[in-house]
């Protein structure tokens, strides 16, 4: 999890073979991936298979981020070295969501972009901070080197082994509530959850809901009603081959609805 554009698409893809580009587009909602490996903790080898999940880190989407961090074991926490809101949002955004639908679940902490950081000791000393007030560790990297992507998928898999027997805490209000997105976002988030939920959940649904996005050609961060219309119309199309049509056409209108109550 963290904000757009630190890098955790680049992260994730150094990690697992991705056989989906998505140069030219955001990640939209999650997008689900596996990777295969052992662990050696102790002398015992631990055979993995990992789920990773790389979510949408536009603000307003709470509906996606929530349904994506569910049934979550770890989190990877990643920041852009040289935009100190990044880490800050860790801390006042994504950490509370974590808390509050997961518990307190091991996180790490991923420190990007350290071949453009213009002091490196700060750089260690923000990271040192994190790792100190979270109980975590965390790493610092670059897509330049490749160094520590590893590591840091390493380290997230003995969290997850180590805290397999201890119960999870949940905490229900970790920080001040969170102020309600633009209403557009709200209603895109809303259409998202929506779809996904009709359709096989957040893996299946979400692939489908990143096509249509694309085809349609909208971007989540400034969609336009205009472009959510094309956006529902293009998922009435999908259901209708798996649904029966007055299901379709209702799900349709109940979609075309919210977005009528916008400016
Ligand atoms: P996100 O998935 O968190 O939104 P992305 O972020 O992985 O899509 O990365 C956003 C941009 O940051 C990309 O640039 C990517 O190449 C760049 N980036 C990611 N990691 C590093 C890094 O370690 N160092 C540097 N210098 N850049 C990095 P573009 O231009 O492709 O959008
Ligand atoms: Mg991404």
């Amino acid at each position: 999890m963290g904000e757009g554009a630190v890098g955790k698409t680049s992260l994730v893809r150094r990690f697992v073979l991705d056989l989906f580009s998505d140069d030219y587009l955001m990640t939209i909602g999650a997008k689900v991936m596996k990777k295969e490996l052992t662990l050696r903790d102790g002398g015992t080898l631990f055979p993995i298979t990992m789920t990773i999940r790389d979510i949408l880190g536009q603000k307003g989407y709470a509906g996606v981020q929530e349904a994506g961090v569910k049934g979550a074991q770890a989190v990877l926490l990643v920041y852009d070295v040289t935009q100190d809101d990044s880490w800050r949002a860790l801390e006042e955004y994504w950490i509370p969501i974590v808390w509050r639908l997961v518990g307190k679940i091991p996180l790490v902490f991923a420190g990007n972009k350290v071949d453009l950081a213009p002091d490196k000791t700060y750089t260690k000393d923000v990271l040192g901070y994190l790792e100190q007030k979270y109980e975590a560790r965390g790493f610092l990297r670059s897509t330049k080197t490749g160094e520590n992507v590893e590591a840091t998928f390493d380290q997230l898999g003995r969290a997850v082994l180590r805290s397999l027997d201890e119960p999870v805490t949940r905490i229900a209000q970790p920080t001040p509530p969170v102020k309600a997105p633009s209403p557009i976002l709200a209603v895109t988030d809303k259409i998202m959850t929506d779809f996904c939920a009709g359709f096989g959940g957040l893996e299946t649904g979400m692939n489908v809901v990143r096509q249509q996005f694309e085809k349609a050609g909208v971007d989540v961060r400034t969609p336009t009603k205009e472009g959510l219309l094309r956006v529902v119309d293009l998922l009435s199309e999908i259901e209708k081959s798996v649904k029966p049509l007055d299901v379709v056409s209702s799900n349709r209108l109940k979609r075309i609805s919210w977005m009528k109550a916008l400016p």
